[in-house]
């Protein structure tokens, strides 16, 4: 039995591996189920830029052709950009069926954590989590991202979680797994459009090369597992939380009553959120991803020094 990943990598992600430089991996969900075309596509493209500007090497991830990508040409961000929601949204179960059938998949967090540990690269960089989501002990929804960061060594840049999620829960969960919460420069849990929520973090970081050091104490350590470094958003491009919490009320109520579950469930709300604030949550979660790549790469360039 091959016991190899089937993993590929684009030459610009080998060779930075090989020569032992920063490499910054990034998300396709977030690509294909969190944003609609072509601003999707220009936000990935865009990312990867910023990762470039700060001098490490981004590492877009997904399935394609029956391989796990450690990096995507142009023209690769493009196909799923455009297939948009028609590209399966792969987490942990569902990683072996879209290489079985060659099948595109767009990468979640928990994913994404997945062959980016397969590929060394153990820095992170996306827009904001899955979680616990609100209602959690009726339904059991709670996204395998939680149990992913329980279990896989890669840390993952964040701006927190969006308040479709009950924040207390998730840091709970968090909690009870080891997962260590990180504010960067912050002492108050992101929440996502928010600077703050009425959460606390668990520690409290300024610089990048003191999260560097923790990520390395934390693994010398051999304590398995992820950790969460969350960034707030910056603060031109925040939303005033009372009118974006309303929204997302909203955009809670309709799925209950439309009976939307499961896996579709946060694009659904993702993309009800973005159509009733007329777009203006997209420019905040563009912005909030940008933020959170060129972080995630002055981490991984002091994680390498
Ligand atoms: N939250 C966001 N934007 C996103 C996602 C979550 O604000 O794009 C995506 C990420 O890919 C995350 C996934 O890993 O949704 C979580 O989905 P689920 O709740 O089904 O586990
Ligand atoms: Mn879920």
């Amino acid at each position: 039995m091959n016991q190899d990943p089937p993993l590929r990598y684009t030459p610009e992600v080998s060779e930075a591996l090989a020569a032992g430089r920063a490499v910054v991996a990034l998300e396709s969900t977030i690509i294909a189920h969190g944003m609609p075309y072509p601003r999707n596509v220009e936000t990935a493209l865009r990312v990867e830029a910023a990762v470039r500007e700060e001098g490490a090497t981004p590492a877009t991830i997904a399935v394609l052709d029956g391989r796990l990508r450690a990096g995507l040409s142009p023209e690769a961000i493009d196909q799923i950009g455009k297939a948009g929601p028609a590209v399966r949204k792969v987490s942990r179960r569902d990683l072996p069926y879209a290489l079985l059938r060659g099948e595109p998949g767009a990468t979640t967090v928990a994913a994404t954590m997945i062959i980016a540990e397969l590929a060394g690269i153990p820095v992170f960089a996306t827009g904001g989590i899955g979680g616990v989501h609100r209602g959690a002990e009726k339904s059991f929804d709670i996204s395998a991202d939680l149990e992913e960061l329980a279990r896989t060594s890669v840390a993952v840049v964040s701006a927190g979680a969006k308040s479709i999620l009950d924040l207390g829960l998730t840091l709970e969960y968090l909690e009870t797994k080891g997962v260590p919460v990180i504010g960067y420069r912050t002492d108050r849990f992101p929440a996502f459009f928010a600077r703050e929520s009425e959460f606390g973090v668990n520690f409290r970081l300024d610089t990048p090369a003191e999260v560097a050091e923790f990520l390395r104490l934390k693994w010398r350590t051999r304590l398995a597992g992820g950790v969460l470094i969350t960034n707030p958003i910056p603060a031109a491009f925040a939303q005033d939380p009372i009118g974006i919490n309303a929204t997302i009320e909203r955009a809670l109520n309709e799925a209950t009553t439309q009976g939307v579950h499961g896996k579709d469930l946060t694009p659904f709300l993702l993309a009800r959120i973005e159509q009733l604030t007329e777009g203006k949550s997209l420019d905040s979660n563009i912005e909030l991803v940008l933020n959170n790549a060129r972080l995630a790469a002055r981490i991984a360039l002091a994680f390498k020094a």
